[in-house]
């Protein structure tokens, strides 16, 4: 935990709190979810440590990418360091646009759909089995500086094999779901 130093709190969530945090052997600015271990049920802390799996296996520009996780025993905290993405995510993005009357262009559009269909491939078509994000929305996908898109928070993501393929459960954000 020494190794980095804490900038700002970006934000709250269920999941716990996310901080801008800077690396201090070369200054790189990232963030960190801190996630409280000590009340989990033992199948919270299960979903942690698949999340850190699913992140440390995702290797790919349009995906947030994984650094390190921190386990600091004393206060029962898990830090997983994570991407600065700042712009930001798109949720935010289409909210002011949507208050400034500032509409985004469409080549923007088309672009953040054709970087999240390259993200989504290469969760799916993976040789060593399917990770499934599961919980798809504009406010888990995030922006750099340079406007590329980043998918993240896989929280809720699912790694397939072949026995699992058809053993769903209903997770994530129910805004709509198909009558099939
Ligand atoms: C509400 N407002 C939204 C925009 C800003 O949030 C940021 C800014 C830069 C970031 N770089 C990486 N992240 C990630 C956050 C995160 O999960 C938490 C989260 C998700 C969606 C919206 C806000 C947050 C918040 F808690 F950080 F605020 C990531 C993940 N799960 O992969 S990556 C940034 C979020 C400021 C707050």
């Amino acid at each position: 935990i020494e190794k980095y130093e804490k900038i700002a709190d970006i934000g709250k969530g269920s999941f716990g709190c996310v901080s801008k945090i800077k690396r201090k052997a070369d200054g790189k600015i990232l963030v960190w979810k801190e996630l409280n271990y000590g009340k989990m049920s033992e199948k919270e802390k299960q979903m942690i440590v698949s999340e850190v799996n699913i992140l440390r296996e995702l290797h790919h520009p349009n995906i947030v990418k994984y650094y390190d996780r921190i386990i600091d025993r004393e206060s029962s905290k898990i830090y997983i360091v994570m991407e600065y993405c700042e712009g930001g995510d798109i949720a935010t993005l289409i909210k002011t646009s949507k208050k400034e009357r500032n509409f985004l262009p469409e080549e923007i559009i088309w672009s953040i759909l054709s970087q999240m269909l390259q993200a989504l491939g290469s969760c799916h078509n993976r040789k060593e089995g399917k990770i499934l994000h599961r919980d798809l929305k504009p406010g888990n996908i995030f922006l750099d500086a340079n406007k590329n898109v980043k998918l993240g928070d896989f929280g809720l993501s699912r790694m397939m094999n072949t026995d699992s393929v058809f053993a769903y459960t209903h997770v994530g954000t129910p805004y709509y779901m198909s009558p099939e």
